[in-house]
């Protein structure tokens, strides 16, 4: 018997759906994801395995007895497999959409849900129904989703119900327990979709929860947001994504909507690592700014007099992160030396001691000294502050 017909079928006998993809997390088969009806664990292979036979058709001419269908089934067979493959594949979650599809989703597939209703949370919903996507909100206590309501948003009466609304799930509750909390129970509910943890934690935590999704068939991305609320889907605004860069590619589209997105590695807890680094450095320049205040009201002056000076200071010292960063790739920190380690190390006693005078606690810019200290006893006089940071590794090596 001729082939073609066996590859027609082959080709066709596959399932019709919409493409609504979701996005694995590596090549992880959700393990409560149901395919739609019909496309079974063999489909992507049926499809293959039509598509080839079609070709095979085609080419070697097997339909001798009709050579006219041969030919024209050949191709058909060989377009139908090649469709039905595609199909069953994303069914399987092994290929995520491309981006220029994003612009033909469906209303389902551009559905976001939000859970957390918090400063945080309804900036993020806010942004999402203003990029046009269908939002699904909720937050553990009710009442907080008025004005998104107002705005287009629907309010799920329950978690379970917001996490199935949509294959796209951002989370931005209080803390890494929270989230633990919240989800835990909803766990079968979120097999086959995706997870954003936008909740402010730590790198192993996101690795946690990272893999508490893939235990229960969840895509899942960490984040952490360089934003505050009203920020949120304005220019200023970015956020770190961590987690399979398919998900992340997948998902690009949708997140966009709340600021500049940045993918940082597939180690799902890099977010993290990148949000607290940056928000240190946000952190020690606050320190020191407070401290500053401290030492100016001591004296009864206006704050708001000073206010300027300070900002004029502080922005005439930043600006040297590159090259920071190469002295420590280098781990050479004593070349272009403007102002050395010996020479800081000697006035800085001078800010205990004003501080004193003054009545102001001196516990804000305290650490710095020690580290200065040991720096020198090392023999590094001539450096760059930046050799400091050499001490801070606790799991310091010789190398
Ligand atoms: N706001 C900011 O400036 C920063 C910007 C950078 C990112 N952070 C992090 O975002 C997370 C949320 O922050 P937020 O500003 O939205 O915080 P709140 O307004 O206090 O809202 C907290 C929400 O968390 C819900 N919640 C607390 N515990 C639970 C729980 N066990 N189960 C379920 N939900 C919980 C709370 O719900 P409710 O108290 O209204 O019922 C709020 O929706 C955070 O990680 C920041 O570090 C924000």
């Amino acid at each position: 018997m001729a082939a073609w017909p066996a590859a027609v079928i082959a080709g066709s006998a596959q399932h019709r759906h919409r493409a609504a993809l979701i996005a694995p997390d590596g090549d992880q088969e959700p393990a409560e994801h149901t395919p739609r009806p019909g496309a079974g664990r063999l489909g992507p292979i049926r499809g293959w395995w039509g598509a080839a036979r079609g070709w095979w058709v085609r080419v070697a001419g097997e339909g001798a007895a009709a050579p006219r269908w041969g030919a024209t089934c050949g191709w058909w067979g060989a377009i139908r497999g090649w469709g039905a493959a595609r199909r069953s594949c994303a069914d399987r979650q092994w290929i995520v959409r491309a981006p220029a599809q994003a612009g033909r989703m469906t209303e389902d597939e551009k559905a976001v849900t939000v859970l957390g209703l918090g400063a945080m949370g309804t900036a993020l919903a806010g942004a999402f129904l203003a990029a046009g996507r269908p939002t699904t909100v909720w937050n553990r206590t009710p009442g907080k989703a008025g004005a998104l309501v107002a705005g287009g948003a629907v309010e799920a009466a329950t978690i379970d119900e917001a996490a199935r609304a949509s294959r796209l799930v951002v989370v931005c509750l209080w803390d890494h327990r929270s989230v633990q909390q919240a989800l835990d129970p909803v766990a079968g509910a979120l097999a086959g979709r995706t997870v954003v943890n936008l909740t402010n934690g730590t790198p192993g935590q996101g690795r946690e929860l990272a893999g508490w999704a893939r235990r229960h068939g969840a895509a899942f991305l960490d984040g952490g947001i360089m934003a505050v609320p009203p920020m949120i889907g304005g220019p200023g605004a970015f956020v770190l994504y961590s987690g399979a860069q398919e998900v992340f590619d997948a998902h690009r589209d949708a997140l966009d909507a709340l600021g500049e997105t940045m993918w940082v590695g597939a180690d799902p807890g890099l977010a993290a690592l990148h949000d607290l680094a940056l928000l240190s450095a946000m952190y020690g320049v606050t320190m020191g700014e407070l401290h500053a205040f401290a030492m100016v009201r001591s004296a009864g002056l206006s704050t708001t007099a000073f206010a300027p000076l300070l900002r004029r200071w502080t922005d005439a010292m930043s600006g040297f992160q590159e090259r920071m960063a190469a002295q420590m790739e280098a781990r050479d920190y004593t070349t272009g030396v403007v102002s050395n380690l010996a020479m800081q190390a000697a006035a800085f006693h001078n800010f205990y001691d004003a501080a004193h005078e003054q009545g102001v606690s001196p516990e804000l810019i305290a650490p710095l000294y020690p580290l200065m200290q040991r720096r020198l006893v090392e023999g590094g006089g001539a450096e760059d502050l930046t050799g400091l940071v050499e001490l801070l590794n606790t799991r310091r090596t010789t190398a």
